[in-house]
């Protein structure tokens, strides 16, 4: 038995908002987990504190099934982004405590080690072709072996994925929402020469993807799909939102790219037919925001059936406390695509000091016991919360859109 002590709350602002939980046992190990849902913080700081915290005290913290079971099962109203993020939070931070008091690094309770590295992918992006490309030579010449291509819309004043600040981009960037403007003909006529010219100044030995951030309809996305083909994608994220998982069946019926969806899924009933029918490729779901670690192996495993693979969503909007999760389970799955990462300032990496590092395209996740992740709570209490919104979409003449 290891009892659980306590567990608080630690909200952060080291240029953007994370939520932490710290769950503390009777031998003094503590555990750690990300929290953060991107725009609704504090939804998920009350979910924990006021009800999840108050159950969580006096049990034993090894018996993780039970305890994420207890919560899921228990809180009778299951699923939705802010119950499964905190019950993640609980999750990583049970796994982080039994693997510290194994003495091992998570992912060899996971199984151990299925390859040598996580394989990532950068994100490069500019306001024109040319810059977008410059910026992917950059990645290149860092190593990265898989790159993101976003680049501005020709006549739209700012399109998703396009930073000022190339390193480090945040589009929750408002005390209230930004409204951008969006057009899909604009769009859908300028991404295939992205990918033309990218190929002909790139090459073909450098995986290429993009994300269309769900704003397509299902035939919109088979004929991108398809404009796409020649140039051999990696994966085309988020074609359409995918709340109708039907839809994907008629992109799937016209094009060969490979598709990736679902960061923003909650568990397996967000996928269970995009799985099942193989109507994608790789699954987006995170430790994160599809309720842990516990849940998301078995995801994968029902994904690994048919054959879908796992790609992470890494945002900086996930600390690095699931980026460290994300970096076990994927070290320790069979059926690993490929992980994001978005790299985070140097004050969030001062804030979570960590144990992974990147080298030849890959992160490892390193030999820490844990997670291999610190919380500095004074550094963290320096820099207190900013409500900070994502932006919301407009068409043209002014119609609500998906962002
Ligand atoms: O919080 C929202 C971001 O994480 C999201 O917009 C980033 O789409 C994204 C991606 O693929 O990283
Ligand atoms: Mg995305």
């Amino acid at each position: 038995m290891l009892k659980i002590l306590d567990a608080k709350v630690v909200v952060t602002c080291p240029g953007r908002n994370f939520v932490t939980l710290k769950i503390t046992t009777e031998d003094g190990i503590y555990g750690l987990g990300d929290a953060t849902l991107n725009g609704r913080e504090l939804a998920v700081v009350s979910y924990l504190r006021d009800h999840m915290i108050p159950c969580l005290v006096g049990r034993d913290a090894h018996r993780i099934e039970d305890i994420w079971q207890f919560f899921y099962r228990g809180s009778y109203w299951r699923g939705g982004p802010v119950a499964m993020s905190a019950l993640a939070a609980v999750d990583m931070a049970l796994w982080d405590i039994k693997a510290k008091a194994a003495g091992l690094p998570l992912y060899q309770l996971l199984g151990g080690a299925c390859r040598e590295g996580v394989t990532v992918y950068g994100h490069a992006n500019g306001e024109t072709i040319e810059e977008t490309i410059a910026e992917a030579r950059k990645y290149k010449a860092l190593g990265y072996k898989a790159i993101r291509l976003q680049s501005g819309v020709p006549g739209l004043p700012s399109t998703y994925g396009v930073s000022k600040d190339k390193l480090f981009y945040e589009p929750a960037d408002g005390a209230l929402p930004t409204e951008n403007v969006w057009s899909t003909p604009k769009y859908l006529n300028s991404a295939p020469a992205l990918f033309a010219a990218a190929r002909e100044a790139l090459g073909w030995d450098v995986h290429l993807l993009h994300d269309v951030h769900h704003r397509l309809t299902p035939i919109e996305a088979a004929r991108l799909g398809k404009d796409l083909e020649p140039y051999r994608l990696f994966w085309l994220e988020d074609a359409v939102p995918a709340e109708n998982q039907a839809g994907f069946r008629l992109i799937r019926q016209h094009t060969t790219t490979p598709l990736a969806v679902g960061e923003i899924f909650s568990g397996v009933w967000d996928c269970k037919q995009l799985i099942e029918e193989q109507l994608i490729d790789y699954l987006r779901a995170t430790v994160l925001h599809a309720g842990g670690i516990t849940n998301l192996r078995k995801i994968a495993h029902f994904a690994d059936l048919n054959h879908v693979k796992t790609g992470c969503h890494g945002a900086t909007d996930l600390s690095p406390v699931t980026m460290a999760a994300a970096l076990h389970f994927d070290l320790s799955i069979s059926n690993f695509g490929l992980q994001e990462y978005m790299r985070h300032s140097p004050e969030t990496d001062a804030v979570f000091p960590h144990a992974y590092s990147f080298a030849d395209g890959m992160l490892h996740p390193g030999e820490a016991p844990g997670l291999g992740v610190e919380l500095d709570e004074a550094l963290a209490a320096k820099y207190p919360y900013k409500r900070a919104y994502l932006p919301v979409n407009r068409l043209e003449d002014g119609t609500m859109f998906h962002w």
